[in-house]
């Protein structure tokens, strides 16, 4: 029986991508390395630091680890600026209504992000309330495709892994969920999320009530 929802937050509750895209590209410009929307597709689900490594790859300049961190946290304070930007109508639609008809069915409701900001991101949407448990990303040594997020997740709701499901938009989220143990719903196609276990274009196809 199922007893736990597992939620990724960019791609699943909001799109975070396109603030966290705006944050690096001011960054990527005084650095005079070429950055665009398509290339910002692989820092999905991506935690800050590998991201920023990423992006470095793309230009001629070495950086100290020093440097990075400076430049990581620079960019993590822009990001913070703009997700004042951000309100309840950018959650995605139909997820309020999920989470509610999923409490409303004892089912109890986990966070599992790679973002350090996502507490900040469920208070600016105003869902806060409606989560039992928010995964601290800051705690998690290994990133997705490692289990380790979705498995403190469940652990955070005293769930079983066996009786969790998980929601993702990355594939390294949905390999993630499944070695966790658990049934992997993704937002996308079978073409995008070729793993993921039943497949939904938008949050709003899976409220139970609809
Ligand atoms: P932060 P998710 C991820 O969120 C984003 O997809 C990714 O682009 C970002 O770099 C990462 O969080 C870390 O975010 O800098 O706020 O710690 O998809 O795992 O919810
Ligand atoms: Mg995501």
């Amino acid at each position: 029986v199922l007893g736990g929802v597992l939620f990724d937050l960019d791609g699943v509750i909001t799109d975070t991508a396109e603030l966290h895209y705006q944050a690096w590209k001011e960054l990527a410009d005084e650095l005079g390395i070429p950055f665009d929307r398509e290339y910002n597709e692989k820092l999905k689900g991506v935690d800050r630091m590998a991201s920023l490594k990423l992006i470095l790859q793309n230009g001629d300049r070495k950086f100290s680890l020093e440097d990075m961190q400076r430049l990581a946290d620079r960019k993590n304070e822009r990001y913070r600026e703009l997700l004042l930007t951000l309100t309840p109508e950018a959650l995605l639609p139909g997820v309020r209504k999920l989470l509610k008809a999923l409490r409303r069915d004892g089912i109890r409701i986990a966070l599992a992000s790679a973002s350090r900001n996502a507490a900040t991101v469920l208070d600016r949407l105003g869902v806060t309330d409606l989560f039992d448990f928010v995964a601290d990303a800051g705690a998690v040594a290994l990133q997705k495709p490692d289990a380790e997020i979705f498995l403190n997740a469940a652990e955070g709701l005293g769930v079983h892994p066996l009786r969790c499901i998980g929601i993702e938009d990355a594939e390294a989220g949905v390999v993630a969920i499944h070695r966790a143990g658990m049934q992997a719903v993704g937002i996308g196609t079978e073409e995008t999320l070729p793993d993921a276990d039943h497949h939904v274009s938008s949050p709003a196809e899976l409220n139970p009530a609809l």
